[in-house]
């Protein structure tokens, strides 16, 4: 019987790359973001058959219990959640920056992945199977001038997926978070509020990760054999490190 995989965060970069390396792979697929077009458009690609799409708004905590209710029969059976849905918004400093960002941040990277996880979980524990994959960022550990919320928010995820992997001790369900560096998706032209201009410098004479690179990670760590848990990746690409610490000097 095929394996399951729930994405949050399908149309698009790390999410869209992982339903197509594990569909290539043989996974059936739950596929969930606000865009409608491109489930669609995906599960064409991929096959109805395999791919149940739902359309949802994560930050809506009924649209998400209403999505978990509704998952048809052939695809109850969750062997991984993909906790991928999120964003950044604006890279303003903290006295300077919008609130309504900060709670969208808060609400998708946050709290969505929070509704998700505590309905999909108890399943699992009574089928004492089960795998939740969190994708975090560099920016959790790392902080850099404009990262407050979206930093501060990954950093919510690092600290949640090693608790999770503490409540769920002894249950035999893994638990890992993924921190990816700079990865070229549309994650800058959502940062930069559609700016394509803009989110094109943020990569330009770089070579940043891709969202297969990613999905590579996410399949590498799903694979490993059951009694194996890789607790965090984190990952950058070759022409990142990190820079100095900084010191403001009286002129
Ligand atoms: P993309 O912008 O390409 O993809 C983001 C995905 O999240 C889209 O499928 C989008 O779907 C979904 N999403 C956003 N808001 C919501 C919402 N309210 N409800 C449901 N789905 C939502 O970016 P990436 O693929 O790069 O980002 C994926 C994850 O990786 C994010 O959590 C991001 O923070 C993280 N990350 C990204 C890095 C990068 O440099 N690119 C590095 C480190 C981490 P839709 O718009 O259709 O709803
Ligand atoms: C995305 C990576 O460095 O832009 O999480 O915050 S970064």
């Amino acid at each position: 019987m095929a394996k399951t995989l729930l994405i949050t965060g399908a149309t698009s970069g790390f999410g869209k790359a992982s339903a197509e390396l594990f569909a290539e792979n043989g996974w059936q697929l739950i596929i969930t973001g606000r865009r409608c077009g491109r489930l669609d458009e995906l599960q064409d690609k991929l096959g109805k058959s395999s791919v149940h799409i739902a359309p949802l708004d994560i930050r809506d905590r009924a649209q998400v219990e209403e999505l978990v209710d509704n998952i048809p029969e052939k695809f109850r059976n969750i062997d991984i959640l993909l906790n991928n849905a999120g964003l950044a918004l604006g890279l303003g400093a903290t006295h300077e920056t919008d609130l309504d960002e900060w709670d969208t941040m808060v609400d998708t990277n946050i709290k969505g992945l929070l509704y998700m996880t505590r309905l999909i979980v108890p399943e699992m524990v009574s089928k004492s199977r089960g795998h939740i994959i969190n994708i975090g960022s560099i920016a959790g550990s790392w902080p850099y001038p404009g990262g407050n919320t979206y930093g501060a928010s990954k950093a919510f995820v690092q600290q949640f997926s090693r608790n999770l992997r503490s409540d769920l001790h002894g249950t035999g369900i893994r638990v890992t978070n993924i921190e990816p560096g700079l990865a070229e998706s549309e994650f800058s032209v959502v940062r930069f509020g559609g700016d394509q201009e803009k989110a094109d410098k943020v990569y330009e004479g770089t070579q940043p990760l891709t969202p297969v690179d990613i999905a590579e990670i996410v399949y590498w760590v799903a694979s490993r054999p059951p009694h194996v848990n890789i607790n965090s990746v984190e990952v950058m690409p070759v022409c990142q490190s990190w820079g100095n610490l900084v010191i403001s000097r009286e002129k």
